[in-house]
């Protein structure tokens, strides 16, 4: 067979780069070709596997979800069974069990055994009467206060963070005490914003606040709350920290015991908490002894509870089970309120 003739009017070196480009061109197709081939086969497998993704992220979300809900069940036979609330009752360990594959795990932490923030503005409302519209006055809880300004002294915080607190609360724009912060304080931030002269909602409200820095923060998040709305914490459930605050008087071998006692026998109602310390003598007058049974309370209504979702990684195969495990994990946090039937109602939800 003749071979077609190539143009002979040029030299021999240009035909052979003419060849070399054209080999080359050949190359880079065969090259391109395949690369898409490669990236379809990616795409598609990417693709099978956001779908599996999506359907698994569903699946845990609901399973999550159940936990709140079963958590919210045992709150309600919790208060059928009794008045009190107590570390060593069934709700306040962590609990966890397996659904086919997956392992649902809960956490409930009552809310009554942390300062209560917005308490430190006490609002009396006036109802209306002849003519005069309803008023509802404002002051700051003295007592309420000074145990908030010892917390933040034992916990090492800058004690100018309790008038700023007082401020950002309380519905007057008067800088509180020598050191409060107002609209003039956070005006000049940048960017600025207002005070929010109310009660907080949520917890991360508080690092607006000034002095309320990511540390600072970190480290009143376990010992405050912005949902119990009555000055009174669970003695019960409070942590050390806050019960040392709270109990002044108390040195640290009445300390260990009225931890002991709380956790052999709980007390069921306030006025038990007066007759226990009463037995300390002195150290607690009967005027200290009426305010104290005040201040504690002996239940809690207020719970966040933490659910989450994760696949039990498969032995063998601990590679992928991790990566598996990481990717579908859903962790679910609910604060719920109870009500004295024991009927929980949800104030707020996130999804992580
Ligand atoms: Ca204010
Ligand atoms: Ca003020």
């Amino acid at each position: 067979m003749k071979r077609p003739q190539l143009r002979t009017d040029r030299p021999a070196s240009t035909r052979r780069r003419e060849r070399g480009v054209a080999l080359l061109l050949v190359l880079l197709i065969i090259a391109v070709v395949a690369t898409m081939q490669i990236e379809t086969q990616y795409t598609t497998r990417i693709d099978a596997q956001i779908a599996a993704n999506v359907a698994l992220d569903t699946q845990f979300y609901y399973l999550a979800k159940s936990g709140i809900e079963a958590a919210r069940s045992l709150l309600t036979e919790d208060r059928r069974d009794n008045a009190f609330d107590a570390t060593t009752e069934t709700w306040a360990a962590p609990i966890a069990y397996p659904v086919d594959e997956a392992l649902v795990s809960l956490s409930l932490v009552d809310e009554e055994r942390k300062f209560p923030i917005n308490a430190l503005i006490k609002r009396t409302t006036t109802p209306q009467q002849g003519g005069q519209p309803a008023q509802t006055e404002t002051q700051v809880d003295e007592e309420l206060y000074n145990v908030f300004t010892s917390l933040l002294e034992s916990l090492e915080i800058p004690a100018e963070v309790a008038p700023a607190l007082v401020d950002w609360l309380d519905p007057d724009d008067d800088p509180y005490g020598g050191d409060g912060a107002e609209i003039n304080f956070y005006e000049r931030l940048k960017p600025p914003y207002k005070t929010k002269n109310g009660p907080l909602s949520t917890l991360d409200e508080l690092r607006m606040v000034r002095g309320i820095d990511a540390k600072v923060f970190r480290v009143l998040a376990d010992l405050v709350t912005p949902y119990v709305t009555e000055p009174k914490i669970n003695i019960n459930t409070a942590p050390k920290e806050l019960l040392t605050v709270l109990l002044p008087e108390a040195d640290s071998s009445l300390m260990d015991e009225l931890i002991q006692k709380r956790t052999d026998e709980p007390f069921q109602k306030p006025s038990e908490v007066g007759e226990y310390l009463k037995g300390f003598g002195a150290s607690f007058p009967d005027e200290r002894l009426a305010a104290l049974e005040k201040l504690f309370r002996t239940d809690s209504n207020h719970f966040t509870i933490s659910s989450s979702a994760s696949l039990i990684p498969e032995g063998g195969d601990e590679e992928d089970g991790n990566v598996v495990q990481a990717q579908n994990l859903k962790l679910l946090h609910a604060v719920v309120r109870r009500n004295n039937d024991g009927i929980t109602e949800l104030i707020y939800w996130r999804a992580t």
